[in-house]
């Protein structure tokens, strides 16, 4: 089996994140997510020390808004409720929480939840179970879930569950496996795992794995690098993970590595780019791959980083 080219992987992430190149051009508008998945991967193949840890925060708090509590993609852009992840998550990576002040931050995304339990993304108003995971995941990290209506914010996201044991975006969405992590995730987070029947869930889940080893994410669609954290996760979180074929999605992750000059791409002998980078990396965390490592999966960041986060408090 081909091996993680980890080094070149390594050298493709710091190139992204300099600013000249074409990805981070075209990333321009995400740039702090970007930032997450970047930076997350350094830190899972033990090289975050690469970046300038002091420059780093320096730029994320430039993407702050004093006045909402939330964080925007980039520097002047509007704030949302997924940068304001990213950017709890990048300083919980350096261990910088110290930065925020952190019952505005939480009172930004607090304020987002509506009267029937779920999330706005930001002040526009669009609803989506991806907003539900993300506030509760960020107000956790925070350790500020008790600004919310947390039995609201459970039953929104159980009344998005399907007869297929999946989740949508909303009530009656169809399930989707990027869905499914949010919610599996919230409740996870939120303690309610009960909520899910995980024999079903689990066999729909399974069911993602293609012939050539990859996970799509939900029926008669291609597979894709991403889905392997997406779908792995949240068997993880329903102990399921085991009915997965874990040799044969390592090999179809590590075909899809540019081993000369770093990254990984959705699919064999595609362009790479940074997310998938992520993602496959990710995945192989998952699967205990040696080298890389072990991730949490309801929190999306390095297990060293969660226990840091819980264990201190
Ligand atoms: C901290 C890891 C982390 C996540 C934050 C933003 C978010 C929360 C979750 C996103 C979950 C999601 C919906 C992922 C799916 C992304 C994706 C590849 C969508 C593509 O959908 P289609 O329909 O692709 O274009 P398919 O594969 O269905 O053809």
């Amino acid at each position: 089996m081909a091996e993680l080219a980890a080094d070149q992987h390594v050298r493709y992430i710091v190139t992204v994140e300099k600013k000249d190149s074409f990805e981070s051009l075209v990333m321009e508008h995400i740039r702090l997510n970007g930032a997450y998945w970047g930076l997350t991967t350094l830190d899972l193949l033990h090289k975050l020390h690469a970046v300038d840890a002091a420059e780093v925060v320096d730029w994320i708090m430039s993407c702050y808004h004093p006045e909402s509590g939330g964080f925007g993609g980039n520097v002047g852009h509007d704030p949302h409720v997924l940068y304001t992840l990213s950017a709890v998550q990048v300083l919980c990576l350096f261990d910088r929480l110290d930065v925020l002040d952190i019952d505005k931050v939480a009172d930004y995304v607090a304020g987002l939840q509506n009267e029937d339990g779920s999330f706005s993304g930001d002040v526009w108003g669009e609803v989506d179970t991806r907003f539900s995971y993300i506030a509760l995941c960020t107000l956790s990290l925070l350790h500020r879930l008790h600004k919310i209506n947390m039995q609201k914010a459970v039953d929104f996201v159980v009344s998005c569950k399907n007869l297929d044991g999946g989740f949508g975006a909303m009530p009656g969405g169809e399930s989707h496996a990027g869905q499914i992590f949010c919610c599996v995730g919230a409740l996870a987070i939120t303690g309610s795992l009960h909520h899910i029947d995980r024999d079903l869930l689990g066999w729909w889940l399974c069911e993602r794995q293609c012939k050539d080893g990859g996970l799509n994410g939900r029926p008669e669609k291609l597979a894709d690098v991403c889905y392997s954290w997406w779908v792995l996760s949240s068997l993880i979180m329903i102990d399921r993970v085991h009915w997965i074929d874990k040799e044969k999605l390592t090999k179809f992750i590590l075909n899809c590595q540019d081993k000369e000059t770093g990254g990984i791409s959705d699919r064999p002998d595609n362009a790479v780019d940074i997310y998938h980078t992520y993602f496959g990396v990710a995945g192989l965390s998952l699967m205990e791959y040696p080298g890389v490592k072990p991730m949490d999966p309801a929190y999306a960041l390095p297990l060293d980083v969660v226990n840091r986060i819980f264990l201190r408090k």
